[in-house]
C-alpha cells in the first residue's frame, strides 16, 4: 500500500513537471539553433512550393549589416513566395563556404552570397555552377578566374563612395579657405580583403594624390568595428601630434573614433578640430550630421534584398539580367539631413 502511495505520489510529481522538463529541452533545443526556422540546417522539404534561397551573410558587425540583413529578411519571405535558410558566418570565410556547401546539398534554387572578402571563392562556387545552382552576389564583390560563376552582382560602388569622400574634402578645404595648407589625414580602414575597404581605400587615395598638400599619416584597419575604430583611432591620437581630417570607412568604426577623440581632449566635426568624414550614413550617424559632429557621411545603401528579389524573378521569368546592379547611394551634411531624412530613414 505504501509503495503504491509512493509511487501515486512519485507519479504526480512526475506530471507536474513534465511541463517544466519538456520546456526546458525546448529552450535548451532552441539555444542549440536547433529549432531556429532559418538557420542553414533547415530542412527544405516544407518549401517545395517555394523558390527556395540559400543565403550566406558574411556577419553582423555593424549597424550597416544588420540593415542589410534586415532589408534581405524582409524580401525573402513565405508571403512573397519565398523559403529563407540565412547562414551568419559571423566574419568567417571558412563558415560561408561551408554555408555554401550546405547549401548545395539541400539542392537551393539560388544561393545569395555576401562575401565577406573578395578572394578565395573560385572552387565552391565552381561547385555550385556544377550543381546547377545560380549564384547572386550581395554588397560586396568577388575575385574569381571565372566571372561566369556568378549570375549578377547586386550592391555598391565602393570606389566611386571613396571618391566622392575626395571630392567633398576638396570642397571642404576651399570652403574654408585651406586648400593649399597643409592637411595631415589619418584612415580608419574597413576589413581587410574586403571589397568595399579596398574600393573605398582605391577611390579616395585617387583624389589624395592630386595634392601634394595632403599628407594620409597612417591608413590601418580597424575591421568595421566600434571597438577596433576607437583602439586604431586611440593610437593614431597618441602618435600624431596634429591630424587634420579622419577618413573612417564605416559609421561604427567612426563612433568609437569620435569617442577616442573626445577623451584625448579634441573636438570634432563642424568647427572642431578635426574633420571627420564617414560612410554608410545609418541612422545614427546622421543624427551626428544633422547636430555637426560628422561633417559628411557618404552612403551605402544596405536596402539589397528586394533588387535581388526582382532579379530572381527576372531568371524565374527567363529574362536575361545584367552582370551588374548598383543601388542608388547619396552623401550627406548638415544641410541635406532634414528632420524628414531622419524620420523616414529605416536603417
Ligand atoms: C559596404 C559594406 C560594409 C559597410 C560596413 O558595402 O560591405 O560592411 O560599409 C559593413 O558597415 O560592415
Amino acid at each position: 500500500m505504501r509503495e503504491n502511495r509512493m509511487n501515486t505520489h512519485i507519479s504526480r510529481i512526475a506530471l507536474v513537471m513534465l511541463p517544466a522538463v519538456v520546456l526546458l529541452m525546448f529552450m535548451l533545443g532552441w539555444g542549440m539553433g536547433l529549432f531556429t526556422n532559418i538557420d542553414e540546417e533547415t530542412d527544405t522539404n516544407e518549401a517545395s512550393d517555394s523558390i527556395v534561397v540559400g543565403v550566406s551573410q558574411l556577419g553582423s558587425e555593424s549597424g550597416w549589416r544588420t540593415a542589410n540583413t534586415e532589408s534581405v529578411q524582409r524580401a525573402f519571405t513565405r508571403q512573397n513566395g519565398y523559403f529563407m535558410i540565412f547562414s551568419n558566418a559571423r566574419q568567417k570565410q571558412e563558415n560561408q563556404i561551408k554555408a555554401i556547401r550546405n547549401f548545395i546539398s539541400q539542392r537551393v534554387d539560388y544561393i545569395v552570397l555576401a562575401p565577406v572578402v573578395e578572394s578565395g571563392w573560385d572552387t565552391v562556387l565552381q561547385e555550385a555552377k556544377d550543381a546547377g545552382i545560380p549564384v547572386i552576389i550581395m554588397d560586396r564583390s568577388v575575385k574569381v578566374e571565372d566571372e561566369s560563376l556568378y549570375v549578377t552582382c547586386v550592391g555598391t560602388n565602393s570606389v566611386e563612395e571613396g571618391q566622392k569622400a575626395g571630392r567633398w574634402l576638396e570642397e571642404h578645404l576651399i570652403r574654408q579657405k585651406k586648400a593649399d595648407e597643409d592637411i595631415n589625414i589619418v584612415v580608419l580602414k574597413g576589413t581587410e580583403g574586403a571589397s568595399a575597404q579596398i574600393g573605398r581605400t582605391a577611390g579616395f587615395s585617387m583624389i589624395a594624390g592630386e595634392h601634394d598638400n595632403w599628407h594620409i599619416l597612417e591608413q590601418e584597419y580597424a575591421d568595421f568595428t566600434i571597438y577596433k575604430g576607437k583602439e586604431v583611432m586611440a593610437r593614431f591620437l597618441n602618435k600624431y601630434e596634429n591630424i587634420d581630417v579622419v577618413v573612417s570607412q564605416n559609421d561604427d568604426m567612426t563612433f568609437g573614433a569620435i569617442e577616442a577623440i573626445r577623451e584625448s581632449g579634441r573636438t570634432v566635426g563642424v568647427g572642431g578640430d578635426i574633420t571627420i568624414i564617414s560612410f554608410d550614413a545609418v541612422h545614427d550617424a546622421l543624427e551626428m550630421v544633422a547636430e555637426g559632429t560628422i561633417n559628411v557621411d557618404i552612403e551605402c545603401n544596405p536596402e539589397q534584398g528586394e533588387y535581388i528579389s526582382e532579379v530572381i524573378r527576372m531568371l524565374e521569368n527567363g529574362e536575361e539580367v545584367e552582370k551588374r546592379y548598383y543601388v542608388e547611394e547619396d552623401i550627406f551634411t548638415m544641410e541635406n539631413v532634414t528632420q524628414e531624412v531622419l524620420d523616414t530613414r529605416i536603417y
